[in-house]
């Protein structure tokens, strides 16, 4: 009798990523052709939860319908100026920004890591015109275990050896401090007087989820002010109402400022995971460091970036996700520790909102958090492990708690495969 190997459509996609594509990635072995909402759906015609959301960039839900509409409309208009010019789309953003997150001045890019260099840059502008060092001696700090892009500036910034290796030589003028340690902070403030800023995340993601003591950020932004240096904060990944809030670090209803920072940095969901859009917001005195001609892109601030965020971000408000995400991530974190009773395979579990993860006993060189994400899948749920133990569990905003228990039941039963 012959024998046909039968390829999947789902292997030959896989194939051709795999020999025309950098392999600067090692994907789960799911290719994906849609999405609506909390779902995803293969090319063999089967669902899944998404519990990524694009490493939570889709926190909207995927194509949502408002941000979709407001696509479609804005590309039959006018998609693309530069900056050369004016338009009627970018003014509204930026005030919506300005307004809705407590700044005066707002900066569009388009992925977050320009961002993340965005802040640097304004971070050592302000340093020289505003605080007065000398010319090429400011330095910014990092917390250990960040993780804000690949660029070479913001990896000259990580401890991470994979993001670093052979990618050398790097930036000038970075500094690390251990995350969560005040004391540390202030240490190297009092030894070091070229400072010109510590940028950091309020919540650890690449790390794993690392959630600092309730009083971190808001005694790092006494200290920053005391030392005068500026405060920045990445809320790329925990920002738009991933943890239950619309940011991580602050109240934006002013009803608790004391950790907001002097820079803020977004990106991923302010568009709803349907174009590259990133933003930082400050005010004057530290935006207005940067003049004409000085920084830019391209693509920052085009027209139909900022009709599809402005609709994302309403679309958070309206649909109230951060309160979703807040109760949701309640109902979830119980059940996992509920689970964890269970099974001894759950170290761990951590997260804030719908930002969660849990940590796999005994999966310290991967392998085994990789398998129970494989089995996750076969059971309809995706997610991705995350330094080799941990699995990171951040499904769309709009998930409700029918569908969240129904995520649990599939959680447990994939564990107990591995008992
Ligand atoms: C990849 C992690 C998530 C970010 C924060 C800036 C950026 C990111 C806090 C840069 C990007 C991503 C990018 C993605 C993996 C991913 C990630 F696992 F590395 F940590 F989300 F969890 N600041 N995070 O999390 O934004 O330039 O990518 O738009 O494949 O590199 P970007």
């Amino acid at each position: 009798m012959e024998t046909v190997t039968k390829v999947t459509k789902s292997e030959a996609f896989i194939a051709k990523e795999n020999n025309y594509g950098a392999h600067n990635y090692h994907p789960l072995p799911v290719v994906l052709e849609r999405g609506e909402g909390v779902y995803v759906w293969d090319v063999e015609g089967d669902r899944y939860y998404d519990f990524l959301s694009a490493y939570s960039a889709v926190n909207q839900g995927h194509c949502h319908p408002r941000i979709i509409h407001a696509l479609k409309q804005q590309a039959e208009k006018l998609t693309l100026t530069s900056r050369a010019f004016y338009s009627d789309k970018l003014g509204d953003f930026e005030e919506y920004l300005c307004k809705l997150f407590g700044y005066e001045k707002a900066l569009v890019m388009n992925s977050g890591v320009e961002a993340v260099e965005t802040a640097m840059k304004l971070c050592r502008k302000w340093a020289y015109e505003v605080k007065g060092l000398a010319a090429d001696q400011a330095k910014i700090v990092f917390a250990d275990g960040n993780f804000h892009g690949r660029t070479i500036s913001v990896i000259s910034a990580s401890n991470d050896d994979s993001a670093r290796k052979n990618f050398g030589p790097f930036v000038d003028g970075i500094v690390r401090v251990p995350y969560n340690d005040v004391d540390a902070f202030e240490q190297l403030l009092k030894e070091d007087k070229n400072i010109a800023g510590f940028i950091v995340e309020p919540i650890q993601g690449e790390a794993g989820v690392v959630v600092p003591d309730e009083d971190y950020l808001s005694r790092i932004r006494s200290l920053c002010k005391e030392y005068n240096v500026l405060f920045v904060i990445d809320e790329i990944q925990t920002g738009i109402a991933r943890t239950g809030r619309m940011l991580a670090s602050y109240a934006i209803d002013e009803s608790d400022s004391s950790s907001k920072p002097d820079i803020l940095i977004l990106g991923k969901a302010l568009s709803g995971g349907v174009l590259p859009v990133s933003a930082v917001l400050a005010d004057d005195q530290v935006m207005l460091c940067i003049k004409p001609g000085e920084h830019g892109s391209t693509y920052g601030g085009n027209p139909l970036a900022c009709a599809v965020s402005l609709e994302a971000l309403q679309v958070v408000i309206d649909e109230k996700l951060a309160d979703n995400a807040h109760l949701m991530g309640m109902v979830f974190r119980a059940g996992l520790n509920d689970i964890a009773t269970r099974s001894p395979l759950i170290k761990e579990v951590r997260g804030k909102g719908l930002l969660s993860a849990i940590v796999i006993d005994g999966a310290e060189d991967g392998h085994l958090a990789w398998d129970i994400c494989m089995e996750f899948k076969a059971n309809g749920l995706l997610a991705k492990p995350t330094h080799g133990d941990k699995i990171r569990l951040a499904p769309p905003l709009v998930i409700n708690e029918e569908q969240i228990h129904e995520c649990l039941s599939i959680i447990e039963k994939s564990l107990a495969r591995f008992a």
